[in-house]
């Protein structure tokens, strides 16, 4: 078994950043500029939007957080997206999700600049990404991309079964993975809530992703001999043990899990570090289109 290291990798890809950066700065050459707009201040969010910025400090990027208070209107938030579009010093910005429930999420996302969307949660950079196109990729997704063919893990004809649909992590991961080219090539199935005999189709897979958002859901006895897993969950659980009074717990029963796998990610240090990383390169993407 060998670990997908998430945070060694994150940290290989931020200090590939840096080098670039300072070459940047050398040539005379303004850094990339990142902004995230943070509305309220739930504590995951703030922790998440915490490490984007200090990511940005450490490569040499610029930052500005934007902070709004969580009764603003969705016409008020959609001036500051507007402002952002048109703020020429600015690469690239971000909408930290969730967003309070009075907001429309789709509206706001909608009126994002694509070229400024290095989230790439737009339908442009989504529908260009599908079709191969030059795109935003979701850092998520990117990620993980990443983790597997930095570790030269073999996809090509494998059978990836990715448990999850969402529009940031599971629907993105799943083009990406049956899409040509290196971690690509696989033969891909999106299983999800209404999926039938989901042990069936997780023991039948290669490689197994989990971004479902339950903690220890896929456990020993659901996994082949030698399969690759990738764990995209991050439930805070209570803990009074713990200071900060919960713990991090991912998809995977990781202890039995890890026993029958080839690859495993951890979590903490697996696929999210990765996220922070792959949305530093593409606000160093944005940079250099401009
Ligand atoms: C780690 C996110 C759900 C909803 C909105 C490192 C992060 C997480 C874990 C992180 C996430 C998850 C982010 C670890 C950003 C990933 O060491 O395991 C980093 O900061 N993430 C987000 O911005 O919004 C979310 C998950």
């Amino acid at each position: 078994m060998e670990i997908l290291d998430g945070k060694k990798t994150s940290n290989e890809i931020r200090e590939e950043i840096k080098e670039t950066v300072s070459a940047m700065k050398d040539l005379g050459k303004r850094p990339p500029h990142l902004a995230a707009v943070l509305v309220g201040s739930d504590g995951a969010s703030l922790t998440y939007v915490g490490s984007k910025v200090r990511s940005c400090e450490y490569v040499g990027f610029d930052s500005t957080l934007i902070r709004l208070e969580s009764n603003i209107s969705e016409e008020e938030l959609l001036k500051h997206i507007q402002d952002l579009n048109q703020d020429d010093n600015l690469d690239g910005y971000i909408v930290q999700l969730p967003l309070p429930k009075h907001i429309n999420e789709e509206k706001i996302l909608l009126a994002i600049d694509p070229k400024k969307d290095v989230d790439g949660f737009h339908p442009t950079n989504f529908g260009r990404m599908s079709l191969e196109l030059n795109a935003f990729i979701p850092a998520t997704p990117f990620g993980i991309m990443q983790l597997l063919e930095r570790y030269k893990v073999s996809t090509n004809g494998k059978h990836c079964v990715v448990v999850g649909r969402s529009h940031i992590v599971g629907r993105p991961i799943s083009i990406l993975m049956s899409q040509k080219g290196p971690a690509g090539n696989a033969t891909v199935t999106v299983a999800h809530s209404q999926t039938e005999n989901l042990e069936k189709l997780t023991r039948s897979a290669d490689i197994v992703i989990m971004a479902l958002g339950i903690p220890e859901y896929l456990t020993a006895d659901m996994v082949k001999e030698g399969a690759v897993i990738i764990d995209v969950g991050i439930t805070r659980v209570p803990d009074k043990e713990h200071p900060k009074g919960y713990l991090i717990k991912g998809d995977v029963a990781y202890e039995e899990v890890a026993k029958k796998a080839s690859f495993i990610t951890p979590v903490p240090g697996g696929v999210g570090p990765m996220t922070i990383a792959m949305l530093l390169q593409n606000t160093l993407l944005a940079r250099q289109s401009n």
